[in-house]
């Protein structure tokens, strides 16, 4: 039995603008992707693997700083030990004749020159290269021309028609940009678009894709291979607030030989040094905007937030009357790398006492004393709290003239 490794990372973004930080902390996310990079070079020689798999969006954008260039193209992979990089370019980074970083022409002019053992799949339809250290596994690929969401289908019978047979002493990988049917997330294009089925009946052991951020796979266990058919490694570090969770590569491990179907598993190695987080905390009952810090500061203490973090924090619940809520003050702000308040969800209370004082003139305050006598009549102090919510829905109804369910939860 042999045993082949890889590593797959794609969709580093690498150039980003990181437009929603602050300046100084652009700058330091860059280099954080540049860092995860370094570390994914690292990781690839530590673990021994036969070669690094980058389906697509490497880059950002086609016009990307000359530095983040000079480090990708001359330095990232430029390092003793690292083994074959296949790049198969996405719909960010798309491979045309006059690309700054994929052009050779181009790439010449400016004294720059991709190590000899990166591979560039430079055709939109799939071609194979060799896998020298590996007797009979070939690699892949096929990539974007055009920054436009493409349609054409990576992985339909008449595209997959230039894929010879594999080896039987071997196995064939893929490696290639596009979007999983049934599973495209609201913000990203669908492009290149692909079904499981079509993923099930294409010739590869192993089809490493990438687009999505978040990391996702498909098993099977029959046809080319059992175990992972294809993953998705996700974005190598998170690319704005809304991608939660762990990011990085994934160490892919092919099992093959001996005329048996190979088998394959993966394994994430995590990249990025800051995770991003999603909180809410309820700011019901605040009387101060100290007790609103206090409470941000235990939503972030309950996630289990750290110091490098990227972090979103929605309050909820009925801001107190009077009390004034713009942003965290500096020193709880810098407890994480990056804090954003959201308080769109906050409803402001509603001076019951004022409007059972009324003179009831109004529609607002008619409705607001009927129900305030009701209530007082009320003994039952879940009927008592089902009639108040009753009126704080019908108060935002007028105040706001709009009305969001928050009071559902009183009787538990
Ligand atoms: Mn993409």
């Amino acid at each position: 039995m042999g045993l082949a490794r890889f590593l797959q990372l794609s969709d580093l973004h690498l150039g980003r603008p990181f437009g929603w930080l602050p300046p100084d902390s652009r700058t330091e996310r860059r280099g954080d992707q540049r860092r995860a990079l370094e570390h994914a070079v690292t990781q690839a020689i530590e673990r021994d693997v036969h070669a690094i798999l980058i389906p697509g969006d490497l880059f950002d954008l086609e016009g990307v700083d000359s530095d983040t260039m000079a480090f990708a193209i001359g330095s990232a992979f430029d390092v003793a030990g690292c083994p074959p990089v296949f790049i198969a370019p996405g719909n960010h980074d798309p491979y045309f004749e006059g690309s700054h970083y994929w052009s050779p022409r181009r790439l010449a002019a400016r004294g720059l020159k991709w190590p000899d053992h990166v591979h560039i799949f430079s055709n939109a339809t799939w071609s194979a290269a060799p896998l020298p250290a590996l007797e009979g596994v070939r690699v892949w690929g096929r990539c974007f021309t055009a920054n436009v969401p493409s349609l054409e289908r990576p992985l339909e019978p008449a595209a997959l028609a230039r894929v010879s047979a594999a080896n039987p002493t071997g196995f064939d990988v893929a490696v290639f940009h596009g979007s999983r049917e049934g599973y495209l997330p609201a913000s990203q294009k669908l492009t290149g678009p692909f079904s499981d089925d079509e993923v099930l009946r294409a010739p590869f052991a192993y089809l490493a894709a990438g687009h999505y951020h978040q990391a996702s796979r498909i098993v099977a266990n029959d046809g080319a291979s059992s175990g992972v058919r294809l993953a998705y490694a996700g974005s190598a570090v998170a690319i704005d607030t809304t991608e939660v969770g762990a990011h990085g590569a994934l160490e892919v491990r092919v099992e093959y030989g001996n005329h048996r179907r190979p088998f394959v598993e993966v394994e994430l190695v995590e990249l990025d040094s800051r995770k991003v987080y999603d909180v809410t905390a309820d700011v019901s009952g605040c009387t101060s905007a100290e007790r609103v810090d206090r409470r941000i500061q235990k939503a972030l203490e309950d996630a289990g937030v750290t110091t490098g973090d990227i972090v979103t924090v929605r309050l909820t619940g009925r801001l107190a009357r009077g009390v004034r809520y713009a942003a965290p003050p500096p020193d709880l702000a810098a407890r994480v790398f990056h804090l954003r308040v959201d308080r769109r969800a906050l409803r402001p209370d509603h001076d019951l006492e004022a409007l059972a004082a009324s003179d009831a003139r109004t529609t607002e305050e008619k409705f607001a004393r009927a129900l305030l006598q009701e209530r007082d009549r009320e003994s039952d102090p879940v009927q008592r709290a089902l009639i108040e919510s009753a009126l704080y829905y019908g108060l935002d109804a007028f105040r706001l003239r709009e009305v969001v369910p928050g009071w559902e939860d009183l009787e538990a």
